[in-house]
């Protein structure tokens, strides 16, 4: 498995008063043996690049499939590295449900980051209608499949077991059941990519709290987390690392 990561998604939060946090949070973590992961909003991408600089790395929360052209008010992969970022989040349900992303795009944005070295954390998840009809590993079969590049190795893609239920809202999966999902990707990443699918990162994501982060990460094939709410404030977001 490669090093375990704590990622934050900042998501349309955050200026430049916020950078405050990041400063503490690296003040917090001087040294880590765990990868720490912020994603801000574009806007504060550089700076935040710069203020973390050493142990925390910063990451894009989307990016366009295409290197340049006409795409008002999108970002390509180029301009993220240009920023400081090391990876971005693509295919987040918020993406999904707001942008109408679909698999293909996914995949292309994720070709598109790869192509850039940046490492691509790819969001698969059910919605609860999905998993009261019994879909679920169906439905997280064909985002895996549809959504992640050929090519993709342990060291270039992350994958992110989001429930769409559970964003946000405070609900959180039972472990069986976040087991149940991350044993399956696992085994179909195996499937797909062979030996390097053991190094791919598979991280849990939704309503994950200081409180429940230590219960999470001890839970078969998770590698981590990505965080929401909770990686908006240093001391909370600590208190996840610490719990990794
Ligand atoms: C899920 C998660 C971060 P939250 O979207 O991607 O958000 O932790 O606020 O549920």
């Amino acid at each position: 498995m490669g090093q375990k990561l704590a990622a934050g998604n900042w998501k349309m939060n955050g200026t430049a008063a916020d950078l405050a946090e990041v400063e503490a949070l690296k003040a917090a973590h001087p040294t880590s043996t765990v990868d720490i992961l912020l994603c801000p909003p574009a806007t504060l991408l550089s700076r935040m690049s710069d203020v973390a600089k050493g142990v925390i790395a910063t990451g894009g929360q989307d990016c366009h499939a295409n290197a340049s052209g006409a795409h008002t008010g999108d970002t390509s992969a180029a301009m993220l590295v240009d920023a400081g970022a090391s990876y971005v989040i693509l295919g987040h349900s918020e993406r999904r449900t707001d942008h109408g992303e679909t698999d293909t795009d996914v995949n292309a944005k994720a070709q598109a980051a790869l192509a850039n070295t940046l490492i691509a954390v790819v969001c698969v998840g059910e919605t609860e209608a999905q998993r009261d009809a019994g879909q679920t590993l169906t439905v997280i079969g064909t985002q895996l499949k549809g959504s992640i590049p050929e090519g993709a190795t342990g060291a270039t893609v992350v994958v992110a077991y989001e429930p769409v239920w559970a964003i946000g809202t405070g609900k959180v999966p039972t472990l069986e059941q976040i087991a149940e999902v991350h044993d399956f990707m696992r085994a179909e990443l195996t499937a797909r990519f062979g030996d390097t699918a053991a190094d791919m990162r598979l991280l849990y994501g939704g309503s994950v709290k200081p409180s429940n982060a230590s219960e999470i990460f001890a839970t078969s094939n998770v590698d981590g987390a990505l965080v929401g709410g909770a990686s908006l404030k240093a001391a909370e977001f600590s208190g996840i690392i610490k719990a990794l």
